[in-house]
């Protein structure tokens, strides 16, 4: 008997990120998005190409549509999910919504806790192989001086090791080059067979 392993690639973030839309992008698919944090609230593995899954996750973390114990809900099954040994992931995809991170960071600094980007983005490297990829998407809202701030955050937390991308899912602006970047790292990790994907 011939065992399929499947192989997933899990899509992470804050609520309203993104997330759902770079899964739009990559799988040419068009699962719903929404003005509002809170869009995606299950877990959904979506088979793309043979074996090869993506997981789109619930936002991680605060969002007004959700009371405190669907949100902690949430929290666990991210966490079990990806803790689950059963799962083999193989990169992640961490996407960060730079028209706020920096203010979200702040607010949060200011009361001593580590923003769940950070924590979420140490969580999936130590469950999968190849560096993260970390995204930050909405960048057609905002200025390059901002955009500045968001890198100079990133870089002052200690991380695993990440490649890091600019793109706006909006304006499609650097969405290609990622789309590549993905791709080839598909290729390398499961083989030529995957270039149709
Ligand atoms: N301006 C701008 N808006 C974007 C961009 N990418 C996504 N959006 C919008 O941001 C909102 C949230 O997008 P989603 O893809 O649903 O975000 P999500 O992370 O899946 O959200 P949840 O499922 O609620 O956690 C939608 O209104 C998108 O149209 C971008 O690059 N620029
Ligand atoms: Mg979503």
């Amino acid at each position: 008997m011939i065992i399929m392993i499947r192989y997933l690639i899990p899509i992470t973030g804050r609520p309203n990120a993104g997330k759902t839309s770079l899964l739009n992008f990559l799988g040419r698919m068009s699962r719903p998005v929404g003005k509002h944090a809170g869009t995606t609230l299950q877990i959904e593995t979506i088979p793309i190409y043979r074996n090869l899954s993506f997981v789109d996750f619930p936002g991680f973390g605060r969002a007004a549509k959700k009371s405190k114990r669907i949100e902690e809900k949430i929290k666990n099954n991210i966490i079990q999910f990806i803790d689950n040994p059963e799962n083999n992931f193989l990169f992640g995809l961490h996407i960060i919504d730079a028209s706020t991170f920096p203010i979200v960071v702040h607010s949060l600094e200011k009361k001593g806790i580590i923003p769940i980007d950070i924590e979420m983005i140490s969580f999936v490297s130590e469950n999968t192989k190849h560096p993260i990829f970390i995204i930050f998407n909405k960048i057609d809202k905002v200025k390059i001086s901002f955009m500045k701030q968001n890198l100079v955050i990133l870089k002052s937390y200690e991380l695993p090791e990440y490649e890091l991308f600019q793109v706006s899912l909006k304006s499609k602006e650097g969405c290609n080059n990622l789309r590549n970047r993905v791709k080839n790292q598909i290729i390398k990790e499961l083989g030529v067979s995957y270039q149709h994907w």
